[in-house]
């Protein structure tokens, strides 16, 4: 007899934004095993799984109640008695459970967390090793955005994140503590041009701007005035989240509207004049011709990543990649709803020759698994906010002690 699921239990809890969440707990012979709570986006795609919301008036409408009593009614039901460590029949039975496209029945909330629970509680010890299997892997350069604007800010500025990549270094620790500094001198910047106003969601600095080229500029400053080399040891990341400010033929930003193919020209002299070595969704989330156009003009120069396109489905890549619509993917576990369908959207990506960032929301909770699967999967990039705020930390803490143990640093854009 292996060790047998005994109770699942869920909660609702409050994320980093003041919104309730689902946070479920597993148990294995009696003992409390495993505890995973789930994030939640604001640029969310559409074909996203769905996230059960109450509705109503209580918690603005945003109460997780359905989802908690659906875990512990038929999910508890149909998990208690399984071997925690059968993940992949965990989670077909949850989908079957399920039983919709997007896991609108029952909630992607209540799936995911059932399905995280399940997996922390079938690691014994750590869970990077446990997903690893032993594979050769190396700590992930992270993409931290320290300067927000789009849904994430209650700014003028169209681009939703503005992130730093210390690439340029032997170990993780000295690239988060450039990372950090930069942060630091972004601030001092700000500051002194009379912009530092609030923080966004992810942490980062929330300026008014003229034109969201400034944005590039004062971070390229920071690197600078931190004492880093823009481009050779730490560069510029971009998350657009362009659906938001798509009207569906036009994208207005900088106060104009314009086209697709414009855009795309807009980011090209952009690619010119910064140190940018990736660009997240840089087109609206079905304008599948302005990615396939800007991906084959300048894919071989810059990173050039579907978040709201793929929304970690494998159909959805599977389009992407044989159009060739860019060359890297967002990975969210709540995109998908399960551990396994992430997996597996991973080892797809993986055979075409696509980047993947392992991503938190901007919805979040001190919950760190994000670092434990960018790790064991060997991702080699995690985008994970601003180094500040714990929502944000405790993912690149956790980095911090697996690098104790594990000593590679990725390469990428070496
Ligand atoms: C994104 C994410 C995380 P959200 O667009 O990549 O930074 O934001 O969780 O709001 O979708
Ligand atoms: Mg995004």
């Amino acid at each position: 007899m292996g060790a047998a699921i005994s109770d699942i239990f869920a909660r609702a809890i409050i994320d980093s934004r003041g919104n309730p969440t689902v946070e479920v707990d597993c148990y294995v012979d009696g003992v409390l095993k495993g505890r995973a709570a789930v994030p939640s986006g604001a640029s969310t795609g559409t074909h996203e799984a769905v996230e059960l919301r109450d509705g109503g008036t209580q918690w603005m409408g945003k109460g997780v109640q359905e989802a908690v009593d659906n875990v512990n009614g038929p999910i508890r039901e149909a998990l208690v008695g399984m071997n925690p460590s059968e993940q992949e029949s965990i989670d077909s039975l949850l989908i079957k459970l399920d039983g919709s496209e997007n896991k609108g029945s029952l909630g992607a909330n209540a799936i995911l967390g059932a399905s995280l629970a399940c997996l922390r509680a079938s690691s014994d010890g750590e869970l990077w090793k446990h997903i690893c299997h032993g594979d050769e892997i190396s700590l992930p350069v992270p993409m931290m955005n320290i300067l927000n604007g789009g849904a994430h800010a209650e700014s003028n500025v169209d681009v939703q994140e503005f992130m730093v990549v210390p690439h340029g270094f032997q170990s993780f620790s000295e690239a988060l503590r450039a990372g950090v500094e930069i942060y630091h001198s972004l601030k001092t910047n700000l500051k002194q041009e009379g912009l530092l106003g609030g923080v966004g969601d992810e942490g980062g600095f929330a300026p008014n701007l003229s034109r969201n080229e400034e944005g590039l500029r004062l971070v390229r400053e920071a690197i600078e005035v931190a004492g880093y080399a823009p481009g050779k040891e730490v560069s510029i990341a971009l998350d657009v989240a362009a659906q938001e400010f798509f009207d569906g033929s036009n994208y207005l930003i900088d106060g104009e509207l314009i086209s697709g193919a414009n855009l795309g020209r807009k980011y090209s002299d952009w690619l010119d004049e910064y140190p940018i070595v990736s660009i997240e969704d840089p087109f609206g989330e079905d304008d599948w011709d302005s990615w396939k156009e800007f991906t084959s003009r300048e894919g071989h120069r810059v990173q050039i990543v579907g978040d709201d396109l793929y929304v970690t489905n494998p159909k959805r890549l599977e389009k992407g990649i044989s159009i060739q619509a860019s060359n890297a993917i967002l990975i969210k576990l709540n995109q998908i709803g399960t551990f396994t369908e992430t997996m597996e959207v991973i080892r797809k990506s993986r055979e075409a020759g696509f980047g993947t960032i392992i991503s938190h929301r901007s919805g979040e909770t001190s919950d760190d698994i994000i670092s434990d699967l960018a790790v064991g999967t060997n991702s080699m990039q995690i985008k994970t906010g601003a180094p500040a705020r714990s929502d944000r930390t405790s993912k690149y803490n956790q980095l911090i002690r697996i690098s104790e143990e594990v000593g590679n640093y990725s390469q990428l854009f070496q």
